[in-house]
């Protein structure tokens, strides 16, 4: 007996290891069953994406950018591979702690799968029930795969467990199977993994199903068309940015892991709160209805000076204030907030609209009903401010109502409530640290301060005298301006420098400030060797 109880205190460091291995595995198991099973229930509920969508809405703004400014967008694929990598951790963690006492494990994973759930609970997230049924799967699953590893691990005659120290005969503990449980950990993780990769093949197709629904929709004519775009809006030279970016080139901001997946055929956008007739529209309700097309320049506040999160597209949608005018908006509701499916809003003074900006509930980009990445089926696009105050994608609900009530995402997030766009400039060709050759050289960017208007960009050599750039034809005063301008280079290391002025004169200011709390700014500035 003296033998037994000494193991039960320390028990021999090969099944020690056995049982972390046997734990890791275990939690593996669980985790890949519940992401599998997941990806087949309704609305498709994933704790990993759970969990890392709370993860990034909790992430503090700082911390946030340096790791985005790191990995760029690498950031979502990487937090996913380090919350599978807790799990595993969790799993081992919690073998080594079970290896004398393999029957408390269910417990702790029991446990562990609770500290899931209670990590990926959180407001943006709907589906509770979906969620607390796949902690309930992996945490079951964890156990069973636990207990057939760990008796696995000893042919035992009575059905007890290995590294049960409570038993009273030990005999055959010595001879612990080492390839057996081996051999059952290695394929039960292959399961796990190709398990996984299921899950995610099984979401990614639910998306191309719906993308197949989406390109089968047929638009209706803008009542009230876009100006068509002028001739020479985008310069001749090579390098420079199209004057509409194509659907597939604009870029991409949101805290989602994958674009939440929204059937327009259940889709619907409600119009609530401080409002006389509140009022519910369906896809097609909102297809109908009146609608203007307009080029709009989207912009990010976390676009860093001379950086690459800002786009422009011809949206299509119903005018906002059209909407608004149909429910009664009361006096003293002075924010605008849209609601995402995905529980995300983003909310803007309802005062701003007073000016008659194009502000609308947009369905088409570019002449296409809306990409899933850009929001499908419908988004707020509201000239003049940036995306995290007013752009919401996945939109379900509008709701007037006061940034007391219902502070919008970000804003209770610390960033600025005041989110109208800055003016802004940057020269795209050459790039920076480029080398060209002296003599003529093709300058090139993009100016813009939607809702204002860009009437001039210059360009200035090594701190030398501004030099007035030709601007292209303008889209209007809430898209971007192109501009060119001809350098005579002469060889050596140069530093190009760029600003713009408002259509009124108003010169882009050249402090230099940091994208928190709300927006940078500075003057963009590349250095060109010449040979
Ligand atoms: N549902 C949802 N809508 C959202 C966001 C989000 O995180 N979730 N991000 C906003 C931000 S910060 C920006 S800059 C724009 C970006 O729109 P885009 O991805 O179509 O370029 O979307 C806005 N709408
Ligand atoms: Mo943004």
């Amino acid at each position: 007996m003296t033998r037994t109880d000494e193991r039960a205190d320390a028990p021999p460091a090969t099944s020690r290891g056995r049982a972390t291995l046997s734990g890791a595995v275990a939690a593996l198991a669980g985790l890949a069953t519940a992401e599998l099973f997941g990806a087949f229930l309704p609305g498709r509920p994933s704790a990993v994406s759970y969990a890392a969508d709370r993860v990034i809405a909790a992430t503090p703004a700082g911390p946030r950018e340096a790791v985005i400014g790191a990995v760029g967008t690498l950031d979502k694929p990487l937090l996913v591979a380090t919350i599978v990598a807790v799990v595993i951790g969790g799993g081992a963690l919690i073998g080594r702690l079970c290896a004398s006492r393999p029957r408390r494990a269910p417990w702790w994973f029991a446990g562990g799968a609770a500290l899931g759930f209670l990590v990926a609970w959180n407001a943006t997230t709907a589906d509770l029930f979906g969620l607390l049924l796949l902690v309930s799967v992996g945490a079951v699953v964890a156990s069973l795969v636990w207990g057939r590893l760990v008796r696995d691990a000893v042919p035992a005659d009575d059905g007890s467990t290995a590294y049960d120290g409570e038993r009273g005969d030990g005999g055959t503990t010595a001879d612990l199977d080492r390839r057996t449980v081996l051999r059952a950990a290695g394929a039960v993780a292959l399961l796990s993994a190709l398990g996984l990769g299921l899950a995610a093949a099984a979401r990614r197709g639910s998306a191309s199903t719906l993308d197949a629904v989406r390109a089968a929709l047929t638009l209706p004519r803008p009542t009230d068309p876009a100006r068509p775009v002028p001739a020479g809006a985008t310069p001749a030279l090579d390098g420079l940015a199209p004057a509409i970016t194509p659907n597939a080139d604009f870029y991409r901001i949101d805290v989602s892991l994958s674009p939440p997946v929204v059937d327009p055929a259940s889709w619907s956008l409600t119009l609530e709160g401080r409002v006389d007739r509140p009022m519910t529209l369906s896809y097609a309700e909102l297809l109908a209805l009146p609608s203007i097309e307009r080029l709009v320049t989207l912009t990010c506040v976390s676009n860093e000076v001379g950086g690459d999160l800002v786009g422009n597209a011809r949206w299509q949608g119903v005018r906002l204030t059209d909407l608004l005018a149909k429910v009664g908006v009361h006096p003293d509701a002075s924010l605008v907030l849209g609601r995402s499916v995905d529980g995300f809003t983003a909310g803007f003074p309802r005062q701003l609209l007073d000016d008659g900006r194009d502000a609308m509930v947009a369905y088409a980009m570019n002449g296409e009903p809306l990409p899933l990445e850009h929001g499908f089926p419908a988004r707020l696009v509201v000239p003049g401010l940036y995306g995290y105050v007013s752009a919401t994608k996945w939109l379900t609900a509008i709701r007037l109502t006061t940034i007391d009530e219902d502070p919008p995402f970000w804003v209770a997030r610390q960033w600025s409530a005041d989110g109208r766009i800055q003016a802004a400039s940057r020269i795209d060709v050459p790039g920076d640290g480029a080398t060209v050759t002296a003599g003529r050289v093709a300058v090139g960017g993009r100016a813009w301060h939607q809702h204002t208007g860009v009437g001039g960009v210059d360009v200035s050599v090594d701190d030398g005298p501004w030099q007035q750039a030709t601007l292209a034809p303008a889209l209007g005063v809430d898209a971007w301006r192109l501009w060119s301008w001809q350098w005579d280079a002469t060889s050596g290391s140069h530093e190009l420098r760029v600003r713009m002025h408002d259509l009124d004169g108003a010169p882009q200011s050249s402090e230099e400030r940091p994208v928190f709390p709300g927006a940078s700014s500075g003057l963009h500035t590349i250095t060109v060797d010449v040979s």
